[in-house]
């Protein structure tokens, strides 16, 4: 039986696509800690560790996209994205600045233990007091406005099967065809599935200097789905020295009809 090894992180079982990350607080004995969940309001500083197999907090990390903790942070309605990098210190205890509304929050850790095979994408709740006013979710967008530039999302999510994203990016009409790398790629695109939140991973295409990618306007990934349903998407991208972030709201599809045990030439009945 031939096996694949490695990065194929897709179920064939034909139920679904790669299984998402950060539904669990603790995997493969890592585990996610912050000093406290309960949070303001406004501007702060979050500190968090993640501790190991022994226990103890993890110091060394193999650095992917540029950094050893990529940390997302989104409230539970969808709202409020943000992706940073927190600075650890000696002791493995992490700290980064976020701005954070009344609600019901997720944090992601993205991170590779140096030692242990692969990344992993560890969750948490936080809760920040206040009022909490839940947003609905915004209906299909396939296109985004933010700070003058219009995002536009072609392609299709689909369950189990791995998918290609365009994200083309132009603004006042002209594409825009000098994006600036932003940790090693055109783009980070983020998608998390609306309901649970499990967080998929999404690779870029190509990256800036291996002379096929252009810096622009289009930005192409490959996600697999791990189910139907509605997928909400974020899209950093940099351009003019400032990073910025393009939402939408995707479904994915239902695969095309099965690729076996499908019958040709059945066509729809008529009276
Ligand atoms: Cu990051």
């Amino acid at each position: 039986m031939k096996r694949t090894s490695g990065h194929d992180m897709t179920d064939h079982s034909g139920h679904g696509g790669a299984r998402p990350g950060g539904l669990s607080v603790s995997e493969g004995g890592y585990t996610l800690e912050f000093d406290s969940t309960i949070l303001s309001a406004g501007a702060q500083t979050v500190t968090l560790r993640v501790t190991g197999p022994d226990g103890r907090p993890v110091t060394g990390f193999t650095p992917e996209h540029g950094k050893k903790l990529h940390l997302i942070g989104v409230r539970r309605d969808t709202t409020g994205f943000q992706h940073v990098h927190p600075v650890m210190d000696e002791k493995g205890t992490w700290s980064v600045e976020v701005t954070l509304t009344p609600g019901d929050w997720r944090f992601f850790a993205d991170i590779h233990p140096a030692g242990h095979d692969g990344t992993m994408t560890l969750g948490i709740d936080a809760s920040v007091a206040g009022p909490y006013d839940p947003q609905p979710l915004p209906g299909d967008t396939r296109t985004a406005h933010v700070g003058g530039y219009t995002v536009t999302l072609d392609g299709e999510l689909v369950p189990g099967e791995m998918g290609e994203l365009t994200l083309t990016v132009s603004r006042n009409g002209e594409p825009v065809t000098d994006l600036e790398p932003y940790l090693e790629a055109y783009g980070h695109l983020v998608a998390l599935r609306v309901g649970d939140l499990g967080y998929l991973h999404v690779h870029p295409e190509g990256e800036p200097g291996d002379g096929a990618t252009e810096p622009g306007p289009g930005i192409t990934f490959l996600a697999a789905a791990p189910s139907g349903g509605t997928y909400r998407l974020y899209l950093d991208f940099q351009h003019n020295d400032t990073v910025r972030t393009a939402e939408f709201t995707v479904r994915a599809s239902q695969a095309a009809p099965e690729h076996t045990g499908h019958h040709h030439g059945h066509h729809a009945h008529h009276h």
